[in-house]
């Protein structure tokens, strides 16, 4: 007698086959023959408390494995919500696959239950945005999103799976099993010609920097990166921010950029972040484009005019390999500059070294910072996830970490808990921290929940200022001291929250009693919140 089987035991199965055994999931109607057919699998599902939060997790997990992370959640309003964290992942280039059941085909434009154009809706935000229409070859389908959410650009893909596409059943022997070169994401590499025409510009140019995007913001882009600078002997960042020059993270960035006279863009999209390449960059600096996108290398020579002086298609780290091996017989770069860009990467105002907390009851940004650095850098593994307004970029400008995540070019706050959450699922012993704004902190504080059930700790530190103090400083900074409106917040005990919900958590109102609340916090082995009264500053600006 021949098998039969259904179209959520090919989804389970292509799942198996590619190793993606970790999803992040919220249960819902259409999807519930993918909850019966992953009970005998190797499957582990993570079930969240909205299905953003599955996404966000899903977001983390990729960055940090390179491997799309998975989500699955119901259709119609389970997809609406899971949509609005695409944003964040396409912003920072993430690879993920996002699977929303849907209303069975047969009832299309005709009100079935929960009908929504759900591709169409995932479309803007999302590298590709489907809807599954076969049961036999839906294995096929799902092998290609995971495809293209790692081919070129990596982003989020999103597939709809009508319920009687997942339901239906075909003997096994008719199934379009997919094979591993359907998974499998094709490099664009940079041709020697061109990686050579790269060179030569960088040799002829005084000042030369190499910017990347926010694919290469992860231990391997970091490394190929630092292994670039050195081969080419050009400085090198990663613009990750919507702050851009003015990311706490590059320091003196700006002056760099205002002295640069050409910018190798390395998978960096020419976008708002260089200001369109308006000040601070001088208006004679010229521009290469090499990415994945020919658009976006169109974009910039578009925009740039006679200032663009090369482009073409590769796709980033085989384009940076190329660099470095072409590269091989004399760095053509210039070491002084290099030098000089290093320290201006690394300048911090001066007035730094004597900043003290001296409010009492409430402790300075910079302070909290200092003193979480330790923790942070102990463990080479650790993950720091950097989230929401003023607070957390006092974060970027005192921590570094090879294993960050931030909120990134989208600028969408909020997605921190369940990202550090994602980070467990991947990184089961060293610690992860996430940093956060108490505004930002009510986003998902439900996803606490989501950790303690699934024994995902990790370390939330909140700085509690009682106010949105990103958007109350552009008002007294826009309509003045006295036309601030809205931005006002309590003095909640989002500790106390997080240990209603089964976690640790701890107030802090004195910069003496944090470092032991961290060591506490770790020690508990539980999903924890040091929740840090703090005076309520505008993030720095780092100028010469
Ligand atoms: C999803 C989303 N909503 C709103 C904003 C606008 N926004 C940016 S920062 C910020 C304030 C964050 O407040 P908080 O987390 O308390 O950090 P603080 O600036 O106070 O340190 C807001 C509302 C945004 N960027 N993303
Ligand atoms: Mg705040």
């Amino acid at each position: 007698m021949t098998t039969t089987l259904r179209g959520a035991d090919i989804v389970v199965r292509t799942l198996e086959q590619a190793g993606h055994t970790t999803i992040f999931t919220l249960s819902g109607n259409h999807i519930m023959s993918l909850f019966d057919a992953a009970i005998d699998s190797k499957l582990d599902l993570l079930h969240v408390r909205h299905e953003a939060a599955s996404v966000h997790m899903a977001d983390a997990f990729g960055r940090l494995t390179g491997k799309p992370g998975i989500a699955w959640v119901t259709g119609g309003p389970g997809h609406a919500n899971a949509v609005a964290a695409l944003f964040t992942a396409l912003g920072q280039e993430s690879p993920l696959v996002l699977l929303s059941g849907h209303t069975e085909t047969d009832q299309l434009g005709r009100g079935g239950f929960q009908e929504l154009r759900q591709a169409e809706m995932a479309a803007p935000v999302s590298k590709a945005s489907w809807m599954a229409a076969d049961t036999a070859t839906v294995g096929l389908e799902l092998a290609k999103a995971i495809r293209i959410a790692t081919s070129g650009r990596p982003g989020p893909v999103h597939l709809s799976l009508p319920s009687d596409v997942l339901d239906a059943t075909v003997p096994e022997d008719a199934v379009a099993w997919p094979t591993a070169s359907d998974f499998a994401a094709e490099p664009v590499s940079l041709n020697d010609a061109a990686a050579d025409a790269v060179l030569a510009m960088i040799a002829a140019a005084q000042r030369p920097l190499v910017i990347a995007g926010p694919q290469l913001a992860n231990r391997s882009g970091r490394n190929l990166l630092s292994r670039l600078e050195a081969a080419l002997s050009v400085p090198t960042a990663i613009m990750e921010s919507p702050r851009g020059f003015n990311d706490a993270t590059l320091g003196a960035f700006a002056e760099i950029a205002r002295r640069a006279d050409l910018i190798v863009l390395l998978g960096k999209a020419f976008d708002f972040t260089l200001k369109f390449g308006g000040a601070p960059i001088d208006p004679a600096c010229r521009f290469v484009s090499i990415d994945p996108e020919g658009a976006l290398v169109d974009r910039a020579a578009h925009e740039l005019g006679a200032r663009f002086a090369f482009g073409c298609v590769a796709d980033t780290n085989p384009a940076g390999e190329a660099l470095i091996r072409r590269a091989a017989a004399g760095a053509p770069g210039n070491p002084a500059w290099l030098a000089e860009a290093r320290s201006l990467f690394a300048q911090r105002p001066a007035n730094w070294a004597t900043i003290a907390s001296n409010v009492p009851g409430k402790v300075h940004p910079l302070d909290v910072f200092r003193a979480l650095k330790p923790f942070v850098e102990k463990d080479p593994d650790t993950v720091l996830i950097c989230d929401g307004g003023e607070f957390a970029q006092w974060g970027q400008s005192v921590l570094s970490n090879d294993r960050r995540m931030i909120n990134g070019v989208a600028g969408s706050i909020g997605s921190s808990l369940p990202m550090a959450g994602g980070a467990r699922a991947v990184e089961r012993r060293a610690p992860v921290f996430a940093v956060m704004g108490d505004g930002t902190f009510g986003f998902h504080m439900a996803e606490i929940d989501t950790a303690v059930r699934c024994n995902l700790p990790y370390v939330a530190i909140v700085g509690t200022d009682c106010r949105w103090n990103a958007e109350y400083n552009l008002q007294v900074r826009d309509y003045g001291p006295n036309r601030t409106h809205g931005c006002e917040l309590l003095p909640t005990r989002y500790d106390l929250v997080v240990t209603a919900l089964g976690g640790h958590g701890e107030l802090v109102d004195n910069l003496a009693d944090l470092p032991g609340a961290v060591e506490r916090a770790l020690a508990s082995g539980k999903p924890a919140c040091i929740n840090v009264m703090i005076e309520s500053i505008p993030s720095p600006v780092v100028r010469v």
